[in-house]
């Protein structure tokens, strides 16, 4: 519901906006918490066309994103939403040392969870609206919020060629949050100029061609899906554009020239050296719950560990570094099916016939396939198999 703005819940917009930002948020602005249909609508058109892959979640109660009430407090309407953003654009951190270290991580990745870190901050902002009178929620990534669709309104950048919001100050590497209130209702102030111009470098620069003409991702070729969403074997003819990426992919991130221009700005959330380059050993060798106590603070327990092995495999088959053999080893007798089928592509990539026929007689039929490929494809008798210059 629309009211005219009062004195107090102007000042109360103000307070939070005010510590919002003095508790570290790098931009914040206000938007209306009624979701425009066209958001929504678009939202449900992307779904259709299949482009969330596995990520059923995104189905589940998808309505609530057109009707933000839900979201708030049982039977209690939203009014105006803050919405945030907090750079994570860090500077290059060596690796440490000791270990196998190769490949990279995005950066948002490269800080403990930032859902931990964002958290408290959210819940500062929460007591104080209290404080105020003010009924209020917040949410990070999780929630069944379009984050994006919120920022944009809120006029902290446009919706990019990419499919990110970019903002002129802090470039793409940008976390995104939200608070709901029940601040009365104002209309949102005419969007944020479209800053793209005739640039399509993310377009062009991305390994996998995800980027949809309609500013949206395929995620079914994204990276960023691949290492961190997608469970079991990646299709062999995406596995080339993964290239480094152990986890995430910044590749459209990093060459936004507004990136660039904002530089290195990230300064509330910090990176972790162990998190952005990890000992890739410390992903085999160890069960799950191991695995999982060691990286429960960061972004790359997403993936589990055999999702990281499979990674890690993967870009050590991509980067065909002798220093990387131990992964290749190690991934070829690891106790995950899913592992092993990864070594096969790897094995392939260093050429390894040796190291093929013994996956021949795996007993995961996965596997076997998998090597049964590799070694057409080095006999140039698998034209499935995507070539690649190495
Ligand atoms: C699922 C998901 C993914 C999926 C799918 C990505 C995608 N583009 O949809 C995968 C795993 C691939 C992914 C990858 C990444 N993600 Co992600 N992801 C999400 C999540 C959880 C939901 C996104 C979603 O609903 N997608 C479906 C599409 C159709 O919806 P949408 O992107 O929101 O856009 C719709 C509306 O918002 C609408 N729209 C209307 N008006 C406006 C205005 C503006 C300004 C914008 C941008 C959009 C918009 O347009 C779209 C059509 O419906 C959000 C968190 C959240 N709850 O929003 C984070 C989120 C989008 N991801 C984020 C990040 C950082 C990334 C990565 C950079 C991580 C990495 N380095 O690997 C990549 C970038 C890939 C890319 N170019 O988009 C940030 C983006 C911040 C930003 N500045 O835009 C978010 C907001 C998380 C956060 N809290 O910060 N992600
Ligand atoms: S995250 Fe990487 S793979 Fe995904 S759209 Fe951006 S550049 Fe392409
Ligand atoms: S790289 Fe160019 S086209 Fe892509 S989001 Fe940045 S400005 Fe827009």
């Amino acid at each position: 519901m629309l009211a005219l703005p009062s004195p107090h819940t102007t000042t109360a917009a103000q307070t939070l906006r005010e510590l919002a930002l003095e508790l570290g948020f790098d931009v914040a602005g206000w938007a209306s918490g009624q979701v425009p249909r066209q958001a929504w609508q678009s939202y449900g058109e992307w779904l259709e066309s299949g482009r969330q892959a596995g990520m059923a979640y995104l189905e589940t109660g998808a309505w609530r994103r057109a009707d933000l009430s839900t979201s708030l407090l049982a039977s209690q309407g939203v009014g105006r939403v803050l919405a945030l953003g907090i750079s994570h654009a860090f500077e290059e951190t060596p690796p440490p040392k000791g270990g196998l270290r190769a490949g990279r991580v995005a950066q948002y990745a490269h800080t403990p969870d930032y859902h931990a870190q964002i958290e408290p901050l959210l819940a500062r902002l929460v007591s104080e609206a209290t404080s105020l009178g003010v009924r209020a929620r917040g949410y990070v990534d999780h929630g069944p919020l379009m984050e994006r669709d919120l920022a944009g309104r809120a006029f902290l950048g446009w919706h990019a060629k990419s499919g990110m919001l970019v903002s002129t100050e802090l470039g793409a590497f940008v976390t995104l949050a939200a608070v709901l209130t029940d601040l009365p209702d104002q209309p949102d102030e005419p969007a944020h100029p479209d800053r793209c111009g005739r640039c399509t470098r993310c377009i062009s620069a991305c390994p996998t061609g995800a980027i949809d003409p309609d500013r949206a991702i395929d995620a079914r070729k994204c990276v960023s899906y691949l290492t961190i969403e997608h469970r079991g074997p990646v299709d062999w003819a995406l596995r080339p554009g993964i290239g480094e990426w152990l986890l995430g992919c910044d590749v459209c991130c990093a060459v936004c020239p507004w990136s660039l221009k904002a530089g290195k700005l990230a300064r509330t959330l910090r990176p972790d050296p162990e998190l952005a380059h990890p000992d890739l050993l410390s992903f085999f060798g160890v069960s799950e719950r191991e695995f999982a106590r060691r990286y429960q603070h960061a972004a790359h327990a997403r993936p589990r560990r055999k999702g990281m092995a499979r990674n890690a495999v993967t870009v050590a088959g991509n980067l065909g570094e002798e220093r990387l053999r131990p992964v290749l080893d190690l991934a070829a007798a690891d106790p995950a099916w899913e592992v092993r089928e990864a070594a096969t592509y790897a094995l392939w990539r260093w050429q390894d016939r040796a190291g093929l026929e013994r996956l021949r007689t795996d007993p995961h039929p996965q596997v076997q396939a998998g090597a049964e490929r590799g070694l057409k494809a080095l006999s140039g008798i698998n034209d499935s198999v995507p070539s690649v210059e190495r």
